[in-house]
């Protein structure tokens, strides 16, 4: 698992070198907006419960058959599965965001994840789904202007909504 710091560190050394002023003056502006990722990762946290229960209600309204009988999400140990794994899915998110890097999403939560679902036989693409829906609603609880001393997130926005598309394709 590696955060911003640690990559390119890893990167550096892979090649003997020392470290790039591009490397260096890209991990100052990470430091400078430290707090804004701070702020995202609190807010995302702080709602995850909201996040995860909508995203799958969302999700069970576009594919009803998942929680018909038979379905993938029917029953209540597989509806507790599915969202039990939204929440994971989402807490490994939260922890890439705060690192600035996806090795620790990709190592701990999405190597083999679609493998996995093709062995239990649960759908890869509507967990893929249910995935973006979390990112729409994450992206827009986390960079709500109101309440909070107003800036530029745009490019730590795209870094989050990032992650979940790193998610979501990884599933699909
Ligand atoms: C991944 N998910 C399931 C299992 C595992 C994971 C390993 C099998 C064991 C179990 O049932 O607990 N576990 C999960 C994960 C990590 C991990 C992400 C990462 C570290 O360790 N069913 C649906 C939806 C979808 C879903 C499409 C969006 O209809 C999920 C939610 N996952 C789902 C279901 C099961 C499951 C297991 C229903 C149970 C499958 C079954 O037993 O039939």
């Amino acid at each position: 698992m590696l955060d911003a710091f640690a990559k390119v560190v890893s990167q550096a050394d892979a090649r003997g070198e020392y470290l790039s002023n591009a490397q260096l003056d890209a991990l100052s502006a990470m430091v400078a907006d430290g707090n804004k990722r701070a702020d995202v990762v609190n807010r995302i946290t702080s709602n995850s419960s909201a996040i995860v229960a909508n995203a799958a209600r969302a999700l069970f309204a576009e594919q009803p058959q998942l929680i018909a009988p038979g379905g993938n999400a029917y029953t209540n140990r597989r509806m507790a599965a599915c969202l039990r794994d939204m929440e994971i899915i989402l807490r490994y998110v939260t922890y890439a965001i705060f690192a600035g890097d996806a090795s620790v999403l990709d190592d701990r939560c999405l190597n083999g994840l679609k493998e996995t679902y093709l062995a239990l036989g649960t759908p890869g693409a509507s967990v893929s789904v249910g995935v973006q829906k979390m990112k729409d609603a994450a992206v827009a609880i986390a960079g709500d202007p109101n309440g909070i001393t107003r800036g530029d997130c745009s490019a730590l926005m795209a870094e989050v909504a990032s992650y979940f598309d790193r998610a979501a394709s990884a599933v699909a």
